[in-house]
């Protein structure tokens, strides 16, 4: 188990200025930032960061939405990282999503949902490599 995870505040939460809000719920909760950048995905590289989701119904909007403006990307350390932040942020779902969570609070809704989390240890190196060199 590595400790470590990459979060992603996503467009609608950018444009709505809740960088702030998002980012002290994540303090909050005992998670330590120790890299953070603001970046403009294009669409190649969403594509590839998304390429599992490649031919999904939702793939074309997923890929003009994380495009659509800047994203705030963060590297995250707690022990057990990975579930504890898939935790808080809640189900991709916001309307399925636990009260307190982060896409419960702020999601638009399923597509914009304000916070991104890698899902496996695994995953978590592929995207922190993808995004911090
Ligand atoms: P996750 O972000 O909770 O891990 P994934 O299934 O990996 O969810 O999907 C990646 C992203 O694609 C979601 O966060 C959301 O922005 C979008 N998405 C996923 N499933 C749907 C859907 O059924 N409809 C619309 N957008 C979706
Ligand atoms: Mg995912």
């Amino acid at each position: 188990m590595t400790n470590k995870t990459l979060a992603i505040i996503k467009p609608d939460a950018v444009k709505r200025n809740l960088i702030g809000k998002i980012i002290s719920i994540i303090e909050e909760n005992d998670f330590v930032v120790s890299q953070v950048k603001s970046y403009h995905l294009n669409a190649v590289e969403a594509e590839k960061f998304y390429e599992i989701h490649k031919g999904k119904s939702f793939f074309e909007a997923l890929i003009d939405y994380m495009t659509s403006d800047k994203i705030i990307v963060l590297l995250l350390h707690k022990n057990n990282a990975v579930s504890q932040f898939r935790k808080l942020i809640g189900n991709t779902n916001p309307e399925l999503a636990d009260s307190g969570t982060i896409r419960k609070l702020y999601a638009v809704n399923q597509t914009q949902n304000s916070i991104h989390g890698s899902d496996s240890d695994i995953n978590a190196n592929v995207e922190i490599n993808f995004f911090f060199k």
